[in-house]
């Protein structure tokens, strides 16, 4: 008997010989990256170090953030996940309305923005630009920035972090990657560091345990690649996560990734503020 259910799965792509990046995922590595994040001090000249997170709608900005401070914050919540920023299903409109910062340690502030709409980006890039500059306050709708016409007292951004779902990737709409690019070509003139963070990675992998091998497999090596060319970012300012999005408590693999996604922003910051 032939037929459609006698057909075989394709076999998986056999993996890298040597992974593209080295990642730690035992325990004590686990732990030296929470311990690096919470004894990090910014550069002197700057009191916070302020994280701004950009993307298209649904892309994960804020289960990125949920997933980051339910790590950061481990020990107050037991490892349970919280929901510190509103997240849902992908939607045409953003469910972030206001930009919300969230504090960690008192070191360390990360803004959630709303997602891009591609027939407003034309604002988008005169509100981020507003943003970046610290020139709004937090808690602003986003709607009333662009009418807003004195400045007001906001935080300087320091690290910009561009989030993009791998999921998707093949199909992303060309009007989103040029916008993309224009903000990198942007941020790349004004000397604000950027990274791009690209979300989603467990919809490649059948379980959580095969992120261990995440950086051997070449087909998503390729797809990150083609993106970074893409947006004309290089590759070492490209991060790989998957957020948290159905388990109930952290877990150590997607929790090394996080953190080192978190690591990876600030580091990237410091050199800035050095510079201001
Ligand atoms: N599988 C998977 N789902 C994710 C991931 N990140 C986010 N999600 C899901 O994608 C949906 C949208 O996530 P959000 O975090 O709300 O996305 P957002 O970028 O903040 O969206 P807006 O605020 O509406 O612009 C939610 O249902 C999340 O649970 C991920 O890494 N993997
Ligand atoms: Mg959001």
């Amino acid at each position: 008997m032939g037929g459609l259910l006698s057909k075989e799965p394709p076999k998986p792509e056999p993996l890298l010989p040597i992974p593209w990046r080295e990642v730690e995922f035992r325990h004590e590595a686990y732990m030296k990256l929470q311990d690096e994040i919470k004894n990090y001090q910014p550069h002197p000249k700057a009191s916070t170090t302020n994280i701004l997170i950009l993307g298209n709608v649904g892309s994960g900005k804020s289960s990125f953030l949920n997933s980051m401070f339910s790590e950061l914050r481990r020990e107050d919540f037991n490892g349970r996940i919280q929901s510190f920023q509103g997240v849902r299903p992908p939607a045409q409109t953003s469910v972030t309305q206001r930009l919300k910062c969230h504090k960690f340690n008192d070191k360390i502030k990360i803004f959630d923005t709303a997602g891009f709409e591609l027939e407003k980006t034309v604002n988008a890039t005169i509100i981020l630009k507003k943003i970046i500059d610290g020139e709004v306050a937090e808690g602003s709708k986003f709607d009333d920035i662009l009418e807003t016409k004195i400045k007001m007292e906001g935080d300087q951004i320091h690290c910009v972090v561009l989030v993009l779902s791998l999921h998707n990737a093949e199909n992303l709409d060309p009007a989103l990657i040029q916008f993309y690019e224009g903000l990198i070509g942007m941020l790349t003139k004004t000397g604000v560091p950027c990274k791009l963070l690209v979300t989603f990675v467990d919809k490649l992998v059948e379980k959580t345990e095969d992120l261990k091998d995440l950086y051997k497999r070449r087909d998503i090596k390729q797809k990150i690649e083609k993106l970074a060319k893409e947006m004309r970012i290089s590759m070492c300012n490209v991060i790989v996560v998957s957020n948290y999005f159905e388990e109930l408590k952290i877990n150590q693999i997607k929790g090394t990734l996080l953190l080192e996604a978190v690591a990876q922003m600030l580091t990237a910051a410091k050199p800035f503020q050095e510079r201001m």
